[in-house]
């Protein structure tokens, strides 16, 4: 038997861009192309051979480009199409490849499908979007389910031209695609897949994936007694066609050899996530979980206190995704921990106290190196950027989750302190905001984000600690969190087979303060210790016959104790 060759997107290392946050080469206080294209051998020096770039089309802007008006336009204050083919071109020319992202479970209300359909009951594009009549209760009408939306309040959105509700599982400036109807999944794949397939891109993150398909539209059951609209994740992802509509999706794909890595919200069933990542189902070549970075969030995620999770919670939800390669030889998995969609890392699994932030930057840099499937960094991320402080006023939350979530404590309690000061604290702990601020690039004006002379202010607040945390500085320092990074990708590339595509095992789950595993690959066995607190802990190594010190996240020797937020790996034999 032949053993087909492996896929590139296995061993990729992939870096994530928000181009809005990013650089900003015109001043204008937003992220541009140009911006992206003058930094990619800085990009390049990191390690990473993928660039993948957050949405960069045309949009109002409702929800951070996740609102597309036109799959076919880059965002005007982005740059042009042509800005995009040569960037395209640039980083091609450097041995990277590029992945965008893919949109297509819902689009903007200013897409022309969406006017279109949205203009009466009989134009042709009316079943491009999903639209339900009324229900009246007592006389009053009210909405055709009780689903709550992911940034809150029902779904459904009445259009009084039409006396009709559409759907919309996020604002209701995102109306859902209709995915029943295949002449709109023609129109998908045409405008939003193959104009940029043709335009040379290598693949896509294909956003909230399994949502195309509905499944059953009842009201779902009361879990909040205290809300009109109640969580429905589990009824609207996975639904009965997702399997048909992805391998249909497949076959578009597969011509340009693209790859794909799906976003795959509320799917805890492990047994599910195998059949959209196990190569034969021909759907997806790989998902991001939510195990890992939806721990510590309460019943409507910023419900809860900062840190309201343990460190064996945390372990099983990773053993959970690293599962998915044992359980399939032919599945793949990702291994992430911040995105756009994510507070910073440090801050959320170590400590971002000013002692403690570099240890706890490089100690997660030594762990998810040494985890298996395709790793996925994002910007910042690096550097050991961590959440914007608490002292920052609400006004600085940009975001909709956050400013919804917020303006919807203020309603339930009457405006209570109380309950806000608690939301602003489960803010400045779990926002998306905290992810999309200016890249600290320099200790210069706008931290370097923005050109010194600009005028216009960045669009979210730059943060205060650049003169301690930015690019320029860490890029000549092998001692910084960028320094230990470049270290930890090339030791993965080095150990490839094991780091990327062994076995992981938990050596001890229960522990409160270690995270003690190994990864196998045929006769090779690294053990990985991570020291999951702000003290020192005494270590057990594993009885063996040999064991070396690969490396220590704080440059120590193979010593009987971890310091605290050290991380170390050996090789065992
Ligand atoms: O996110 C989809 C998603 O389900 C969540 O991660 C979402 O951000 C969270 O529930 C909000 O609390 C994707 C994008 O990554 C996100 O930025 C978009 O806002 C969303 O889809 C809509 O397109």
């Amino acid at each position: 038997m032949t053993i087909p060759p492996r896929k590139w997107w296995k061993d990729a290392i992939i870096y994530q861009i928000y181009p809005a946050s990013f650089k900003d080469s015109n001043g204008d206080g937003v992220g541009d192309l140009n911006g992206i294209l003058s930094e990619l051998d800085y990009i390049h020096s990191i390690g990473v051979n993928t660039i993948w770039i957050c949405p960069m089309y045309d949009s109002p802007q409702v929800d951070m480009g996740y609102d597309i008006r036109d799959y076919e336009k880059v965002y005007p204050p982005y740059g042009t199409n042509e800005d995009m083919e040569r960037l395209i071109g640039e980083i091609h020319k450097r041995g990277m490849r590029v992945v965008l992202d893919l949109v297509v479970n819902h689009t903007s209300d200013q897409h022309a499908w969406f006017r279109e359909s949205r203009s009466s009951k009989d134009n042709p594009k009316r079943d491009w979007y999903i639209w339900r009549p009324a229900r009246y209760v007592d006389g009053k009408r009210v909405p055709p389910n009780n689903w709550l939306g992911n940034f809150g309040g029902s779904v459904w959105q009445w259009d009084d031209l039409t006396q009709e509700y559409y759907l919309h599982l996020f604002c209701p400036e995102q109306p859902d695609l209709n995915w029943e109807n295949s002449a709109t999944r023609q129109a998908i794949y045409k405008s939003a897949m193959e104009f940029w397939l043709e335009r040379g891109v290598d693949g896509f993150r294909v956003d909230t994936v399994n949502m195309y398909s509905k499944g059953d539209m009842s009201d779902a059951p009361i879990t909040d007694p205290g809300s009109e609209w109640q969580f429905a994740g589990y009824q609207y992802c996975n639904g009965p066609r997702m399997a048909e509509f992805l391998r249909e999706m497949n076959e578009v794909l597969e011509r340009y050899d693209a790859m794909t890595v799906g976003e795959c919200p509320h799917t805890p069933d492990m047994e599910r996530v195998l059949q959209y990542v196990s190569a034969k189902a021909k759907q997806l070549n790989m998902v991001f979980q939510f195990d890992v970075v939806d721990i510590g969030h309460g019943p409507y995620k910023f419900q809860t206190t900062p840190k309201n999770y343990t460190l064996p919670s945390f372990k099983r939800a990773i053993a959970s995704t690293q599962s998915l390669l044992r359980r399939a030889p032919d599945a793949w998995t990702t291994v992430f921990l911040e995105n756009h969609d994510q507070a910073r890392s440090i801050s959320r699994f170590t400590s971002d106290a000013p002692q403690h932030r570099v240890a706890g930057g490089k100690l997660l840099s030594l762990m998810m190196c040494a985890l298996s499937g395709t790793l996925f960094l994002y910007q910042g991320q690096e550097l050991g950027m961590i959440n914007f402080p608490e002292r920052w006023d609400m006004s600085e939350y940009k975001d909709i989750d956050s400013t919804n979530y917020y303006k919807m404590v203020a309603e339930r309690s009457n405006n209570d302190p109380e309950a806000l000061a608690a939301a602003k604290k489960s803010l400045q702990h779990l926002a998306r905001d905290h992810a999309r601020v200016p890249m600290s690039w320099a200790d210069a004006p706008f931290n370097g984000f923005s050109p010194p002379e600009s005028t216009s202010t960045p669009w979210m607040r730059p943060l205060e600690d650049a003169a301690t945390c930015n690019a320029r500085q860490q890029a000549g320092d092998k001692d910084s969190v960028l320094g230990f990074w470049k270290k930890m990708l090339a030791l993965r590339r080095a150990h490839n087979d094991l780091f990327v595509h062994g076995e992981f095992d938990d050596l001890d789950v229960e522990s409160e303060e270690l995270f003690v595993f190994t990864k196998t690959w045929r006769g090779e066995k690294a053990l990985v210790m991570c020291n999951f607190t702000d003290k020192v802990v005494q270590m057990e190594v594993p009885d063996v016959s040999k064991r070396e010190l690969l490396v220590s996240s704080l440059g120590r020797g193979d010593e009987e104790n971890l310091e605290a937020w050290e991380g170390r790996v050996y090789l065992l034999a």
